[in-house]
């Protein structure tokens, strides 16, 4: 694997984040780290969605300019992903002067491939999904079903895009590649879609949306959302439709292009029709998510229970975004629903992150402190040259295994299956403490035993710091400095060899990697 580049959907800006974009912007940052302990080479890329009428709408009523607004809410999304540990090598922002410039030109080129063509239409268009859509796919009450909003009648020259040249290409396309649409049972939605297609409008009147990236040649028009926020990510590597950069040539296709499930219409057919026509090679993977529910309710202004990613980890007192990580991580399987709830949260993270793995190495610390003054001696080893020589064999090949069964789940980016499997690893770990119990064999004077048990403890702990950074950065590298162990190692260089002899820690130098979130707080917070 030489590169690998993954993005997310770019967020609207009407708004500030809330946790629903957290989740997709985290897995996505789990992807992110996990690929990067088998590749060096990753690009990872997230950022904002800014043009549309329902940006130039919400400026109007708040009497600023749109760019205000986008400039305002911008910052809060990057300032969420800050405080999430968000690590994304580029926050592209479709107003980014280089973004539009690409598209302009990306739109040029198709129209003067008869790709895009001027037509007059009368349609519905529904601002919160920024586009028109079907009457069949109303309501009965003749409503958007998202946004359950009656769409605007509207009327319009407008310039559209030959969606139904490429509609063959692109069920072909998706019958042959089984794998492209994550999860495969999205697929047949998909397909079921594609059968009635139209061609698809890709520009709106000036006289009707001036918030929008204008048509060169053309004064009268204003490309539509679409094409825009889709083409972000070509244009943030530098794509241009007559010279694309190296940095496009290196990156391009993507490996995983993450999004909502809501969006995987536009994005599994608008977007490869759009690929298509620039003759552009298409994404491996479009990994569709589920939707994250707030006590088992659809999160909604309305109902009052959007919670903002920042607001968990303050009401809990977090002093890292781990826990927050790790459970929205974890919160649903590959492509399905999940939900938050703060009671879940506090009994999942405590469960899993204090009470088993947190637990468990300051436990094994602090006899090696107890019992050795911190030393690992040359006779603790099961495993000498890589080769298992005795002690615990068979716990030391499950966990490699287990490294075996993290990076499968990830090659199919089942990111809350991949982290299951890292807390089966702490449990039998555990079990196997509790079934050798050292303290015992220390009490009898059995303690190259004691040393031994102890020792490959460390080393699986090595291991569990590897698999868990992904989702708790913060965390592995607290366990990592306690296990002097290089956290920068590749999957694939980790070995049974992770510790080494001699005094590894004090005790003062013992601390607790994840302290419970507090019981107290947490009820403080349900009932705010
Ligand atoms: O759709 N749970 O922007 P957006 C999980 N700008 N994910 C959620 C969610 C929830 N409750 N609510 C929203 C757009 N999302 C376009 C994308 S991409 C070229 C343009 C996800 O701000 C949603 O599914 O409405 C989408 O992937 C992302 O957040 C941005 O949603």
């Amino acid at each position: 694997m030489d590169k690998f580049y993954l993005t997310t959907a770019i967020d609207y800006v009407n708004g500030a984040p809330h946790i629903g974009h957290a989740y997709e912007k985290i897995i996505t940052d789990v992807i992110a780290r996990h690929f990067k302990q088998r590749c060096d080479d990753v690009y990872f890329l997230t950022g904002t969605d800014e043009h549309g009428i329902k940006i130039q709408k919400t400026a109007a009523s708040a009497g600023i300019t749109p760019k205000e607004l986008c400039d305002e809410n911008a910052q809060k999304f990057k300032d969420a992903w800050k405080a999430l540990d968000i690590d994304y090598t580029r926050f592209i922002r479709t107003t980014d002067e280089d973004h539009v410039k690409i598209v302009q030109r990306i739109f040029q080129k198709l129209v003067k491939n008869g790709d895009i063509y001027k037509n007059s239409y009368e349609g519905l268009y529904c601002s919160g999904c920024e586009c028109f859509l079907n009457p069949k796919d109303l309501t009965e009450d003749g409503l958007c079903p998202d946004h359950l909003k009656k769409p605007e009648i509207v009327k319009e020259e407008n310039y559209f895009f030959k969606l139904t040249k490429y509609k063959d290409a692109i069920i072909k396309h998706i019958k042959e590649n089984p794998d492209f649409i994550i999860p495969q049972f999205r697929a047949n939605e998909v397909l079921n879609q594609l059968e009635d297609i139209q061609d698809i409008s890709v520009s709106r009147a000036k006289s009707n949306v001036q918030w929008g990236i204008d048509v060169l040649d053309d004064d009268e028009q204003s490309i539509y959302v679409w094409i825009d926020a889709l083409s972000n990510y070509i244009t943030a590597l530098g794509y241009d439709v007559d010279t694309p950069s190296d940095k496009f040539k290196k990156y391009w296709p993507a490996d995983v292009q993450v999004i909502g499930k809501d969006i995987l219409k536009f994005h599994s057919i608008y977007w490869l029709a759009i690929l298509m026509a620039l003759d552009l090679p298409l994404p491996k993977h479009i990994l569709a998510h589920g939707w994250i529910t707030i006590d088992q309710a659809k999160m909604s202004k309305s109902i009052g229970n959007v919670i903002s990613p920042t607001s968990v980890l303050e009401s809990f007192e977090l002093e890292y975004p781990d826990a927050f990580r790790y459970y929205m991580a974890t919160a649903a399987p590959c492509g399905k629903d999940g939900n938050y709830s703060d009671e879940d949260f506090k009994e999942k993270v405590n469960a899993h992150l204090a009470n088993s793995m947190g637990n468990l190495l300051n436990r094994t610390l602090s006899m090696l402190v107890k019992y050795f003054d911190g030393e690992i001696k040359e006779e603790f080893f099961a495993v000498k040259n890589n080769e298992l020589v005795g002690g615990s064999i068979s716990l030391l090949k499950t966990a490699l295994n287990k490294v075996d069964l993290v990076k499968n789940n990830f090659d199919n980016f089942a990111i809350a299956e991949a982290g299951l499997e890292i807390v089966n690893l702490v449990d039998i770990t555990n079990k196997y403490v509790t079934d050798n119990a050292p303290w015992t064999l220390a009490k009898e004077g059995k303690m190259i035993e004691c040393g031994q048990v102890l020792t490959t403890v460390l080393e699986i702990m090595c291991i569990i710091s590897a698999l868990i950074y992904p989702f708790c950065p913060n965390i592995a590298e607290s366990m990592a400095k306690q296990l002097s162990f290089d956290l920068s190692k590749k999957l694939d260089d980790l070995t049974y060899e992770n510790i080494k002899t001699g005094v590894l820690i004090s005790k003062e130098n013992i601390k607790p990697v994840f302290l419970r979130v507090d019981s107290e707080l947490a009820d403080k917070s349900k009932s705010k």
